[in-house]
């Protein structure tokens, strides 16, 4: 069958000019990762309430993708494809697994939160295999002095797989994806060695408002907000390794952990917002796995602005350096947005143009929980514009291996530099995801066919089928009507679907073919 062309329904896609733009060659590279961003929540893509001028001025220089996906909806599994240039049909880690680090659970338990604070064999998930080649030893090999600063999440500390021993030379930040659910911890990692930091108090995620505390008084809160804030002391070693290698080529992977939840934020930042959006009169007090807020909205929307902030200074430093038109800069978030109770997606619209409501964001495979933002510049070299092209974050590998000058290890992507320079973009001819979180996930985009099975680990094996051209909020299931369609989408993912190289149960899924 004939398949339509591919639009993206919310931005009007220019049609990018056959100009060839010459890129510098091996260009520093800065990526940026955001964690639970949605798609709605730059400027650049529509956010009208949350204010993030920098960013914006860099998607205006560069190429705002429209169709761009991670290949898993949640942290760690994202971070693997990432890093490997694997999709998840046989990627190693395809969920959130913290083998023996503090669980879920445990982050509501203080004794079991301690236990991972004295002993940091409890901190961290599955760790990548030992001599796993990722895109770090991809540009160490090329030349580059590589760092990554924010959240690691693939290993835990004393593992094959910490950040030093999987091509990163420089790692600050948190190890373990648990301790990032505060912005003001009593420790970071610096490479493989625990540094506490005064002024911060150990304070774990269960901690509550004291008793008797009013909730809204702005008071009761100090406790959760120290001394450090997390961002501005990873920003630090951001403009340090920067300082440290003007000389050279470098890749700054920086994983920040905003907006994930907790949402936290300097106090005169929150209250910019508060004056802004209106006072809130509903503070969550018992966050769960997040510490107490007193304004959520005005917290999630003041942690995106400093993000942004610091995106500023770091293109003025480089400007002052002489680097920026020397630098490439990816922006864009891990999976989608999170529907806690920390986090004010529908007030924002952080989905943009997707249904984004829970089962609908982070941790499902449909286009709020997948479909993210998406930004290449660099300096005044691209023509600016916006792509259609359906990509992968599997794609990241061999865009800076083509940048690099360097051959990238095997991988499912394909690199976007032609996008860039103005070339034919070579296309997927489809793209895969499976999640073996909840209950079981398996999705592939085929132009503009979304195909997706839930319940999974149920046996279910019925296809729903939306067309993305007509129905970005996935409400319409078209399958009965399109079965030659249904029936190649269960053809991609048997080609696609492989069984774990590991034994963890997390990972698993067996899925019912029909
Ligand atoms: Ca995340």
């Amino acid at each position: 069958m004939k398949l339509r062309n591919l639009s993206a329904a919310m931005l009007p896609v220019a049609a990018l000019t056959g100009c060839a733009d010459k890129l510098p060659e091996k260009p520093n590279i800065v990526f940026l990762l955001f964690d639970d961003l949605g798609y709605g929540d730059l400027g650049c893509y529509g956010q009208e309430l949350i204010e993030t001028p920098h960013i914006d001025a860099l998607a205006q220089q560069g190429i705002i993708f429209t169709d761009m996906y991670t290949n898993a909806p949640l942290s760690a599994p994202s971070r693997c494809s990432i890093m490997t240039g694997q999709h998840q049909g046989h990627a190693q880690v395809r969920a959130n697994e913290e083998l023996h680090g503090i669980q879920t659970a445990d982050l509501m338990s203080e004794s079991l939160f301690r236990r991972s604070w004295e002993n940091p064999d409890y901190e961290g998930q599955y760790p990548l295999a030992a001599g796993t080649e990722t895109i770090g030893t991809m540009m160490q090999k090329a030349g580059y002095k590589t760092a990554l600063i924010g959240k690691w999440g693939l290993g835990g500390p004393n593992t094959a797989a910490e950040p030093n021993k999987m091509g990163f030379d420089y790692f600050y930040g948190f190890n373990c994806q648990m301790w990032a659910h505060s912005y003001y911890p009593d420790f970071l990692w610096e490479n493989d060695k625990k540094v506490f930091i005064e002024g911060n108090e150990y304070m774990p995620v269960c901690a509550r408002l004291d008793e008797g505390a009013d909730p809204y008084d702005i008071r009761y809160y100090d406790k959760f907000n120290q001394k450090h804030y997390s961002c501005d002391l990873m920003y630090d070693k951001i403009e340090k390794f920067v300082d440290e290698n003007a000389k050279n080529p470098f890749m700054l992977v920086w994983t920040t952990t905003v907006p994930h939840s907790t949402v936290q934020a300097p106090e005169d930042e929150v209250m910019y917002y508060v004056n802004k959006l209106g006072e809130e009169k509903t503070p969550i007090t018992d966050g769960g796995w997040y510490y107490p807020v007193l304004y959520p909205k005005s917290a999630y929307a003041a942690m995106i602005t400093h993000l942004d902030a610091q995106v500023g200074k770091l293109v003025q430093k480089l400007k002052d350096m002489g680097l920026y038109e020397n630098t490439v800069f990816v922006i864009t978030s891990d999976n989608g947005p999170a529907c806690n109770s920390n986090s004010p997606l529908e007030y924002f619209k952080s989905g943009g143009p997707f249904k984004c409501t829970k089962g609908w964001g982070k941790a499902s495979l449909h286009e709020g929980g997948i479909r993210l933002p998406f930004i290449i510049t660099c300096g005044s070299h691209l023509t600016p514009g916006k792509s259609n092209h359906a990509g992968q974050f599997v794609d990241i590998m061999p865009t800076f291996a083509e940048l690099a000058g360097v051959e990238a290890p095997a991988n499912d992507g394909i690199s976007l530099v032609p996008t860039l320079t103005g070339g034919e973009q070579p296309k997927h001819e489809y793209l895969y995801w499976e999640f073996p979180g909840g209950k079981g996930w398996v999705a592939v985009r085929w132009g503009e066919w979304k195909g997706i099975v839930k319940n999974v680990h149920k046996g279910n094996n019925v296809m729903e089928l939306y067309d993305l051209h007509t129905d970005l909020r996935e409400t319409t299931d078209v399958a009965a009507q399109y079965p030659e369609v249904v029936e190649q989408m269960w053809k991609f993912i048997k080609e696609s679907h492989q069984p774990v190289p590991n034994d963890v149960q997390r990972y698993k899924m067996n899925v019912n073919f029909p």
